[in-house]
């Protein structure tokens, strides 16, 4: 089987006609194979979406809601064909893609398609004077480029936006798991989108990518992925003074102080640790626990992490899946021996599972936590992104910050307490751009969403990602007296 690139509302080849396999990552198998695009694909995408751009941006808010509601509808319609894909994809279990990653796509064109029939445009008055108004128009052709962890859920967080506030689109979905991304293109067509509007190119990021980022007529680049994609992205953009916002690494801290609700912290903590086999931006890799209780958490966490069924994607009964990648699987092995010889000591996990049958040949890797470990040690400044957590112990609130703040990164962060003052405290001092208080990915599509430091620039959801789509112009009228 082969995907193809959708451009003008046309299921194309690339136009060198190379492809390249996609593997299943919980058999080790070719899934699919991945059209090889380059940057004449994505001038050929560009064109269309220039083209379709001006009667796009001049449909009423209205038809282009009505539109994206019907692309949502049609994700619910597909949800489970769209989750085995997933789950397929990604090696994710099939649970998680039924009710987390699709149901989510299919919201955030529900959100952002409502979100356009609420809008209001500033208006600033200058009393006797006159006044000033504010017009926001859409960019134009914008690119939307998307990783693996969470694929069709982070890509449709980016073009649901993009598309809802009349710009037209050039999209790359991660090389690694472009399928939903494909099958999203077919229900587009059937919603009726317009040709155009929204084009999707596949490929490697430093050919296809990259020549989104490149081209000129792109006017901004909506980005999730590593931080070092980011840096390479944010140089080309800066050139051509084009938009950027960018959603980086994270290496977040998961802060129990000795007040909380202990089971309640330490049930949580499995998932924030180890959902989607720790491959997703938000999860708190490091576990800052307070020395009074430290000794009680690692009893009664590590039994449940042992007990964590890891094991075939598709079983209805497997928590943990295969991870995305062998590459991506030996990155995480190289960093559990990593962490061995920084002194550190492997409690739970630490080693590849080889399964029976058809998965024998599939990524997949205990949930592993290790403590003994230094802040200041890569294994604790680096982003694995992966089923592995450390554990460290602090003696007081400053300690806790100094730690919980002591990366380069800063995207989230968690904290467990029942002291309200303390919990206010702690999250108006953490460096990052998200905190949760006695929960974990907690999502309101409305709130900011993105980092600090190396986890990024600027904020997606809600009236940030419609400000970042759109342009604004002051229109100043003077009143004579
Ligand atoms: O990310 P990349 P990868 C982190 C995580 C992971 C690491 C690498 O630590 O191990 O990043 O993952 C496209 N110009 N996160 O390799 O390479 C690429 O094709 C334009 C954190 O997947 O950044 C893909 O579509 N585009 C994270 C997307 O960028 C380029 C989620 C992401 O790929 C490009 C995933 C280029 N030069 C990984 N190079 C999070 N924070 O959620 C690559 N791409």
């Amino acid at each position: 089987m082969r995907i193809k690139n959708f451009i003008n509302g046309e299921f194309v080849e690339p136009i060198g006609g190379k492809y390249f396999d996609n593997i299943d990552p919980s058999t080790g198998q070719v899934f699919y194979q991945v059209p090889d695009s380059y940057s004449e694909d994505v001038a050929k995408a560009v064109e269309a979406a220039k083209n379709a751009f001006p009667q796009w941006a001049s449909t009423p808010a209205a038809k282009r809601s009505a539109i994206l509601m019907k692309l949502s509808n049609l994700i619910e319609k597909n949800l489970d064909r769209l989750a085995l894909s997933e789950s397929k994809d990604n090696g994710k279990p099939l649970k998680l893609a039924t009710t987390v990653d699709i149901p989510r796509a299919r919201d955030n064109f529900s959100f952002f398609a409502t979100a356009i029939l609420h809008t209001e445009n500033a208006m600033h008055d200058m009393g006797q004077s006159g006044f000033n108004y504010t017009l926001r128009s859409p960019l134009g052709v914008v690119g939307c480029i998307s990783p693996w962890n969470l694929p069709l859920y982070l890509f449709s967080w980016k073009i649901a936006p993009a598309l809802a506030t009349g710009n037209c689109v050039v999209a790359k979905p991660s090389e690694v798991t472009p399928v939903t991304a494909f099958l999203l293109s077919e229900l587009c067509n059937e919603a009726g989108l317009p040709p155009g509007v929204l084009n999707i190119v596949h490929g490697y990021g430093h050919t296809a990518g990259q020549a989104i980022v490149e081209h000129p007529e792109t006017k901004a680049i909506s980005f999730t992925g590593g931080t070092a994609t980011g840096k390479i992205i944010a140089g080309i953009a800066a050139q051509q003074f084009k938009k950027t916002s960018l959603e980086l690494g994270g290496k977040n801290a998961n802060i129990i102080f000795a007040d909380c609700d202990l089971e309640e912290a330490i049930k949580t903590s499995v998932k924030s640790s180890f959902a989607n086999q720790g491959q997703i931006c938000l999860c708190g890799s490091r576990i800052l626990i307070h020395e009074d209780i430290y000794q009680d958490f690692v009893e009664k966490f590590i039994p449940l992490v042992k007990n964590l069924r890891v094991g075939n994607p598709q079983a209805p009964d497997t928590q943990i899946g295969a991870l995305v990648s062998k590459p991506h699987l030996e990155k995480v092995l190289s960093y559990i021996d990593l962490a061995r010889s920084e002194g550190g000591k492997v409690i739970a996990g630490g080693n590849r599972i080889k399964l029976e049958g058809p998965q024998a040949g599939g990524f997949y890797l205990e949930p592993t936590v290790i403590e003994g470990l230094s802040n200041t040690c890569r294994t604790n400044q680096e982003e694995i992104f992966g089923p592995v957590v450390t554990l460290q112990s602090f003696r007081n609130d400053e300690e806790a910050l100094a730690l919980a703040n002591g990366t380069p990164y800063g995207l989230s962060a968690t904290v467990w307490t029942k002291n309200l003052d303390r919990a206010h405290r702690i999250a108006a001092n953490l460096d990052v751009g998200i905190v949760w208080v006695n929960c974990w990915l907690v999502r309101d599509l409305r709130t900011p969403f993105g980092g600090s430091k190396a986890s990024g620039m600027g904020r997606e959801g809600g009236i940030y990602a419609l400000n970042f789509f759109t342009e604004p112009k002051n229109i100043c009228i003077k009143l004579n007296p």
